[in-house]
């Protein structure tokens, strides 16, 4: 409040004082005195009333931003109104701006008005302008038709009564959710339009699998990745502004948001934010099942956890329950970083006792001498089902990706009784997070031991290059590309057989349908192959082979 008189300044603050009747936008009183010290100080004022007809807030000038105490004490919701209205003083008669109304929808306000200031201080026209609820139009807001102030006789109460009881009937026939938690995708990068929505539609299998249903998918392309809140604020706005409008409960980045950037975003709203990596590390809580499982989830969330908090605390709450927050870290979301830091190195303690057994538990595998063969691939390509109708086995697996988080290993019976062990593992991704990487190493340890890896691929994925890549790049960061690779194409049933047949020519793949028992014969039958000419190179490296290797009811 620079270049203010102190007289100004306390005739403005004791605007606070005022009250306003709970059926009148703004009082007489309020009106004149707002006017005539706008015109004093040749600036705008503006007031944020309560529903009670409180001042929360006094402001200056046209920008708004609400104090985090305000954000923090009155909280809109998509299907809520925050409770506060903005009445705002103008030099000059003119309708509401396209800002004011941004701010209107972003932040949820009961109501946004501004009162022209006369020529002799006192209240001239007053524009207002409020939400609408979901409506086949798109519309966000309606203006109502501009008064001079004196004759206003609109009553705020039954306005905001009438307008809230829309609200609701409106979500019934908009959000139809189940119950389930919903977003808005929202990519911002430089990267072209197409792969934008390909990243997009993964972005929303990632979201299904989370069981948060999808309203709406926001593709932006942006210049430069480093912004303040990784698309520009006015973008952000928008987004927001639909977000709340569809109804939907958060918003997910397609791209990761440094820390910096998840701070900035939650100070300007209490819509929940959260990326891709934290969408992920939901379904990973969700899906882990053994013990070592959770404790490697824990550990990443928690890793994903520690730059972010604010050390306030109140960061965190803003988060809510549900996705994002899942999982086992749930309930130490309000400790603070020194807790997080402890729980870390317990974690790390926990899961390095089972690193050792789990060496144990190979080497006493390792002693039958058997081949071990590991399928990987990018999710939802297949494994689990092929690892079942190789090995006769119950696996979990379904159309939903990151279905398998725990390794399996089973036998897996040749003619002429040779034997050989499959694994399936957790499915790759691109872009996989660093944090489930460096978490999942002792699972994918189990992938060191691999004879020969199966690299399985959807073959009617869209995106078969990028997904090949991105399996190829990641097995090249966990030091495993020199483990011998043979190319499994599977679900060839999803193509004609002809576009089937030159893909598996072209990339050398062997053609599969792990839903069609029979067409996995030719892989039998080269699988075999390996496998004979394994043994071969173990025997004359003189290592032990079993003759009669144990029989299949001691499966593992
Ligand atoms: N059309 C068709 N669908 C298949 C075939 N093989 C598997 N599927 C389906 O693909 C989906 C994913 O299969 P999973 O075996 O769970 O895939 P996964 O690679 O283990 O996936 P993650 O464990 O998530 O990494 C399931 O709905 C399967 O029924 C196939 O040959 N043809
Ligand atoms: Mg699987």
């Amino acid at each position: 409040m620079s270049g203010l008189r102190a007289s100004e300044l306390a005739a403005i603050e004791r605007l606070y004082r005022r009250r306003v009747l709970p059926d009148k936008i703004l009082s007489v009183e309020l009106a004149r005195t707002m006017c005539q010290l706008s015109l004093e100080i040749r600036r705008p004022i503006a007031v944020l009333l309560t529903r009670r007809g409180l001042v929360q807030e006094i402001l200056l000038g046209t920008d708004l931003i609400l104090s985090p105490t305000t954000l923090a004490k009155f909280r809109a919701g998509p299907r809520s109104l925050r409770g506060l209205r903005l009445i705002r003083t103008q030099l000059h008669d003119q309708p509401l701006s396209q800002e004011s109304l941004t701010d209107l929808a972003y932040l949820r306000l009961d109501l946004i008005g501004v009162l022209s200031v006369a020529p002799d201080g006192n209240p001239g026209h007053l524009y207002l302008a409020h939400l609408l609820p979901p409506n086949p139009t798109g519309q966000l807001f309606k203006l109502l038709k501009n008064t001079p102030f004196q004759h206003c006789t609109i009553s705020f109460n039954q306005l905001i009564e009438e307008l809230e009881s829309e609200l609701q009937e409106a979500r019934a026939h908009y959000a139809v959710t189940d119950g389930k938690e919903s977003a808005i995708l929202v990519s911002a990068s430089p990267q072209g339009r197409a792969e934008q929505e390909d990243r997009l539609t993964e972005l929303a299998e990632l979201a299904t699998s989370a069981e948060v249903m999808v309203i709406d998918r926001i593709a932006q392309r942006t210049s430069d990745g480093h912004q303040r809140y990784l698309l520009g604020s006015g973008k952000l706005k928008d987004v927001l502004i639909q977000t709340l409008h569809k109804g939907a409960d958060m918003v997910i980045f397609d791209q990761t948001l440094s820390p910096a950037q998840s701070r900035a975003i939650s100070e300007m709203t209490d819509i929940k934010v959260i990326d891709r990596t934290q969408l992920i590390l939901d379904i990973f809580a969700r899906r882990a099942h053994s013990r070592e499982g959770k404790l490697q989830v824990e550990l990443a969330q928690m890793r994903y956890l520690l730059p972010r908090l604010s050390g306030k605390g109140t960061q965190l709450s803003r988060l809510g329950g549900g996705i994002g927050t899942r999982g086992p870290g749930e309930t130490k979301l309000e400790t603070d970083r020194r807790r997080i830091r402890d729980r870390i190195t317990h974690l790390e303690r926990e899961i390095a006792q089972f690193a050792r057994h789990q060496d144990q538990r190979r080497s006493r595998r390792g002693r039958h001498g058997l081949p071990v063969m590991s399928l990987v691939g990018y999710t939802n390509a297949g494994k689990s089902t092929l690892l079942n109708v190789l090995t006769n086995s119950q696996v979990s697996a379904q159309n939903r990706v990151f279905e398998t988080l725990d390794t399996t290993s089973r036998r897996l019976r040749f003619p002429q009784d040779r034997e050989v062990i499959i694994t399936d593992t957790v499915g790759f991704i691109r872009d996989l997070p660093q944090e489930l990487v460096g978490a999942f190493r002792t699972t994918l340890e189990e992938l060191r031991e691999a004879d020969l890896l199966l690299h399985i691929v959807d073959v009617g994925a869209v995106d078969i290059d990028i997904q090949i890549t991105a399996v190829v790049g990641i097995l090249q960061d966990l030091h495993l590309d020199a483990i011998p690779r043979m190319l499994i194409f599977n679900k060839c049933d999803r193509l004609p057989a002809s576009q089937a047949d030159a893909l598996c020519r072209r990339y050398q793949a062997i053609g599969v349908s792990a839903l069609h028992a029979m067409t996995l014969h030719p892989l039998i039958a080269q699988l075999d192959l390996r496998v004979q000419s394994l043994m071969a190179d173990r025997s004359n490296a003189g290592v032990f082979l079993p003759s009669d290797v144990l029989p299949l009811a001691s499966r593992p």
